[in-house]
């Protein structure tokens, strides 16, 4: 895996309700991940965090999508940054900050692919569209408007669309699919792992199956994770919290897997909200998947 690392924080909370996911970035920070990357020989360079400028709430009065504009506006920020640091040749780690935030990460990685392949480890797929959305809250729409298939102020951030295929696309740990996010998922084929199909074939095939169906195709993976795809007794710090999750220790079998396979191009850690969590235990997990992702072995 690439030794230089970039790491960037986006303190974005206009994609949902709770404020206080815009205080996961400096959460993870001081869980310590920039300390423990370095331990492991990475050069880390900390851009710090983007800008996010507080707006009064709104809602789109013909989409009912939340703070629209402001997200999209965000988002051609984020992707320029992103950008930057992929044609700089480090690895671009992005701290959140609510799932929105995918929307201008995956714009700046894409566009340096032919192929991006997606890894969207999640008890959600995030695939509503404003037609299917029953929030309104723009942290369940990014992979649809990564497919081209979110509202245009979305789709188009840093000027292209679509970002992703949706056979490059693998979910892994979904437990709270919406109607019209369980039809998208069965129209376009996109392979999807639930929490039962985990519990069946265990996380060691989860992995093995997602790397071999996304290996070839690919030419880059970048690894989408939601600290609400772990089970809340383990990361309560989450704004939609679902029981059932993934445990910290199949998560980091994931990491350990994917770290060994060395085909991951770029990652983000999201929704991690100290202000819902215990003693910052969901910040401190974040970091630990972190650095097994990055190669720390238990022995
Ligand atoms: B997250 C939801 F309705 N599907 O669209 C929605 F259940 O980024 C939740 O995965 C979305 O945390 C959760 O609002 C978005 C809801
Ligand atoms: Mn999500
Ligand atoms: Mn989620
Ligand atoms: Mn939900």
């Amino acid at each position: 895996m690439q030794k230089r690392i970039s790491l960037l924080g986006v303190p974005m909370n206009l994609g949902q309700i709770y404020k206080g996911v815009a205080l996961g970035p400096t959460a993870i920070r001081y869980a310590g991940v920039l300390e423990r990357l370095e331990e492991l020989h990475y050069h880390v360079t900390d851009y710090g965090d983007i800008e996010i400028k507080q707006v009064a709430p709104s809602i789109d009065e013909v989409c009912r999508l939340r703070n629209l504009d402001a997200i999209s506006n965000i988002s051609e920020v984020v992707a320029s940054k992103v950008d930057t640091i992929v044609k700089s040749g480090e690895f671009p780690l992005t701290l959140g900050g609510d799932h929105s935030m995918a929307i201008g990460t995956i714009a700046g990685i894409s566009k340096h692919f032919e192929n991006l392949g997606v890894i969207w480890f999640d008890a959600h797929a995030d695939l509503n569209t404003p037609e299917t959305s029953p929030s309104g809250n723009i942290h369940g729409i990014p992979l649809a408007v990564n497919l081209g298939l979110g509202h245009e102020k979305l789709n188009t951030v840093h000027a292209y669309s679509p970002k992703i295929k949706q056979e490059n696309i693998v979910l892994i740990g979904q437990r709270d699919l919406d109607p019209g996010e369980k039809e998208l998922i069965k129209k376009l084929g996109i392979k999807t792992y639930t929490m039962q199909d985990i519990d069946q074939l265990g996380m060691r095939t989860v992995i093995e199956e997602s790397i071999a169906y996304l290996k070839d195709k690919t030419d880059g993976i970048h690894l989408s994770l939601d600290l609400d795809a772990l089970d809340p007794s383990e990361t309560p710090g989450v704004g939609t919290p679902v029981e059932g999750g993934i445990s910290f220790r199949e998560s980091r079998l994931a990491m350990e897997l994917l770290s060994e396979s060395g085909l991951i191009t770029s990652a983000e850690f999201v929704e991690v909200n100290p202000l819902l969590d215990q003693r910052n235990r969901t910040a401190i997990i974040a970091m630990q998947l972190i650095t097994v992702l990055f190669g720390k072995k238990l022995l």
